[in-house]
């Protein structure tokens, strides 16, 4: 009887643990957060590479990507980052919007050697946060490449992509180097510490451009007073 009893005692906890185990495929664990983000950038920035060192821990060789590669990434015990890599060729960058929907943050990858094409990166950005879907994602740029000789610093990379003129996202650039993993947790950091600060604030809208002040009007002409003569021209 004791031995019957402790055997369907044990059907008993394993079958519960596995009710349990279906329950937490269909529904993630309480307080578990998990956050869509794209990272866009012109091809050779390094995007693919700093995928999968983040994935993986290690940097694995790449080849151009074609449409685009998905990976989860864990950032702290409850929020992972669902991390979309999108191909960086002049012809497949007009697919990237179709990626936008939902996202919480887009990543900007910069090859900061990269001068010569500095200016396309900044036309980029500037036109991908136009778009509806981007309205309240905070954007990281990741200013990669720095263990090269001659890389842009980060306040070179920032003058290059007018970053000084971004006022409709909130933005942050960090130094980073995707073959030794270096910053880009720190990146991820700044992107998570954003996402809890709307969470907190989900009613506050990103900061708007100052407007330049509006001219004051003219007051209405008194009861019976003839307007005042206009200036000859
Ligand atoms: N030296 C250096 N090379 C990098 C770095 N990140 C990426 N690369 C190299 O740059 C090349 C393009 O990287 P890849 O990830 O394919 O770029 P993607 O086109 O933006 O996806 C590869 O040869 C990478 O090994 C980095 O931080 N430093
Ligand atoms: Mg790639």
């Amino acid at each position: 009887m004791g031995q019957l009893s402790s055997t369907l005692g044990g059907t008993l906890t394993a079958w519960t643990e596995s009710l349990n185990q279906l329950w937490l495929s269909f529904f993630p664990r309480w307080g578990d957060k998990e956050y869509k983000i794209v990272m866009v950038g012109l091809d050779n920035a390094g995007k693919t590479t700093i995928l999968y060192r983040l994935h993986l821990g290690e940097a694995v060789r790449t080849v151009p990507t074609i449409g685009s590669n998905v990976e989860q990434v864990k950032v702290s015990k409850h929020i992972t980052f669902e991390i979309w890599d999108l191909a960086g060729q002049a012809n497949l960058r007009p697919s990237w919007s179709s990626y936008y929907q939902a996202t919480h943050a887009i990543i900007v990858v910069a090859d900061s050697t990269d001068k010569a094409r500095i200016g396309i990166l900044k036309q980029e950005l500037f036109k991908q946060l136009q778009h509806e879907h981007l309205s309240n994602a905070c954007v990281l740029i990741y200013a990669n490449k720095q263990d090269l000789k001659g890389a842009m610093t980060v306040p070179e990379l920032s003058e290059g992509l007018d970053l000084i003129s971004l006022k409709s996202h909130n933005w942050h650039v960090q130094a980073s180097c995707a073959l030794t993993g270096e910053g880009l947790l720190e990146g991820l950091q700044w992107v998570a510490e954003e996402l809890r600060r709307k969470e907190a604030a989900p009613h506050a809208q990103p900061l708007q451009p100052l407007q330049p002040p509006v001219p004051l009007q003219q007051p209405a002409a008194a009861a019976g007073q003839q307007p005042a003569a206009a200036a000859p021209q």
